[in-house]
């Protein structure tokens, strides 16, 4: 609902006249002479009125209702930390790799492929969804020799790749390493890249091997 900030309908002009004098160093006097129910949002109104104690914003209130919001949101301190009692916000957390506009994180810790989207999930990503060529050497380029699971699988139908967001595999844009996936032992469900002496590409695992893994997620748009 909408509800005037500084004058509410049913100010008497005592109110008013007391308000004013308490605020009148931070309030623009057009808002207190407006006095109008059905006034315009656009101006001087907003949705919920903002808490006010003696004619300043409540500013421990407002440092309660930010850390709770960091609470609930860690990547927001990932994205914007603190520095010097101030906050700059940048395209990709801390300790990932940005690539036009999307953000990379290669773990150092070797998780099963579920643990490692579980992972990824936690910081506001996902297991990485490969699309073209250049991703694939970007992603390369910071791989080392060591294996990592990527976000493809035919965990729910053999055969039928699916990318973590449902996407179906398109046959005209994969890397697989010649010979895979060959779902060695019926139980190689989970794609991973990794560097092979016959050249790099994706080669298909159990998904309870423990490899390294990359996350993928959106870079913000500054
Ligand atoms: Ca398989
Ligand atoms: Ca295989």
């Amino acid at each position: 609902m909408c509800t005037a900030q500084w004058a509410r309908p049913h100010t008497t002009a005592q109110e008013l006249s007391t308000q004013r004098q308490v605020d009148k160093a931070h309030i623009p006097t057009d808002w207190l002479e407006d006095t109008s129910a059905s006034q315009n949002c656009s101006m001087g109104c907003v949705e919920e009125p903002l808490r006010v104690n003696n004619s300043t914003l409540d500013k421990d209130q407002l440092q309660r209702d930010f850390d709770a919001v960091v609470v609930k949101f860690p990547v927001l301190d990932q994205y914007c930390p603190l520095r010097s009692q101030k906050r700059v916000c940048r395209p990709c957390p801390e300790g990932w790799e940005q690539r036009n506009s999307e953000c990379y994180y290669f773990s150092t810790e070797d998780k099963n492929w579920n643990d490692s989207r579980s992972a990824c999930l936690k910081q506001g990503a996902d297991l990485v969804i490969i699309e073209t060529e250049e991703e694939q050497d970007f992603i390369y380029k910071h791989t080392g020799e060591d294996v990592y699971w990527i976000g493809l699988s035919d965990s729910e139908t053999e055969g039928t790749w699916l990318w973590v967001d449902g996407t179906p595999l398109q046959k005209d844009k994969t890397f697989w390493v010649t010979g895979e996936p060959d779902d060695y032992g019926g139980s190689e469900d989970c794609a991973a890249a990794l560097r092979w002496r016959l050249g790099d590409g994706w080669v298909d695992f159990p998904c309870h091997r423990d490899w390294r893994s990359v996350c993928e997620t959106d870079a913000l748009p500054l």
